[in-house]
């Protein structure tokens, strides 16, 4: 045959196998787009994969998707059920953390995700190991790994006794980029009720104020105090950033009656609260 005929050919049989692939297979969309690979966790038949923005766990917040590969067939798993338990290692004693339950993200297929917020680790990232519990087609497996926990550069999140005797964890979520700008601020406000469970506390108030060191302790205009959303059982405020730097998020957490339960007012004599979280950018 003539290459004059062939080209055309070709170019049907491309057009047709390339609109093929991206139609009907799944498998050529990437359900995991601009996630990191944090570990592969394999038991038995089944491989699970953990990732994360960052491709690393820290301290503080960290926001994991999951997905299950059936080793067999290679293929993701669309209907399991998860949960876990991460587990710190310490020389006297073990405890846990403040976790979510693990969800289906949504508008996916094969992706599961949910939230660890460590509150500590060692020095070289190690203590922790992950319990994962799932369920496929009626049957229970179960598997722990290792995973390393690496010590984030400031204070994201914080873990301190109030004044009700009660040890809380205290966790900035957002912003994740900040700016120079009113900034939504999130965190998670947990309650140490033993070694293992760590309950979201409700109704109580943060108040937020604040303040660069390194500039005369100045603070900002228009920050509010943070507040309880029973949608999604974390806090929310305003923080206003007028410049790029350091910043030192001084706190006060009031329970529901208005009582303070941990932090102070930062005045010309007191320039920190002893309950506080740090942001650089
Ligand atoms: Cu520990």
């Amino acid at each position: 045959m003539k290459l004059k005929y062939l080209i055309p050919i070709a170019c049907i049989a491309l057009f047709f196998s390339c609109s093929t692939d991206t139609d009907d297979d799944p498998t050529t969309i990437n359900e995991v787009e601009g996630l990191e690979l944090i570990q592969t966790i394999t038991n038995g038949n089944e491989t699970i994969e953990l990732y994360n923005e960052k491709g690393m766990f820290e301290t503080g917040y960290n926001m994991i998707s999951l997905r299950i590969k059936d080793n067999t067939t290679d293929t993701y798993i669309e209907d399991a059920t998860l949960s876990w338990m991460p587990m710190m290692q310490m020389p006297s004693m073990e405890h846990s953390c403040p976790k979510s339950s693990i969800t289906k993200a949504s508008g996916k297929d094969t992706v599961y995700e949910g939230f660890i917020i460590y509150q500590m680790t060692n020095d070289d990232g190690s203590g922790w190991s992950l319990t994962l519990d799932y369920n496929i087609d009626g049957t229970d497996y179960s598997v722990t790994e290792t995973i390393s926990v690496m010590q984030y550069d400031n204070q994201n999140s914080a873990s301190f006794m109030g004044s009700d005797d009660n040890r809380y964890i205290l966790a900035l979520i957002e912003p994740k980029h900040p700016g120079i700008a009113v900034n939504t601020m999130k965190v998670g406000l947990f309650k140490m009720e033993n070694m293992m469970t760590f309950p979201v506390v409700e109704d109580n108030t943060i108040a937020l104020d604040p303040r660069m060191p390194g500039m005369g302790n100045h603070s900002s205009p228009n920050n509010t105090d943070l507040t309880f959303n029973n949608a999604d059982n974390f806090y929310y405020g305003n923080l206003s950033l007028t410049m790029t730097g350091y910043w030192r998020l001084n706190l006060k957490l009031l329970d529901a009656s208005g009582a303070v339960l941990k932090g102070e007012n930062v005045t010309e004599d007191n320039e920190s609260s002893s309950l506080y979280l740090e942001l650089e950018f």
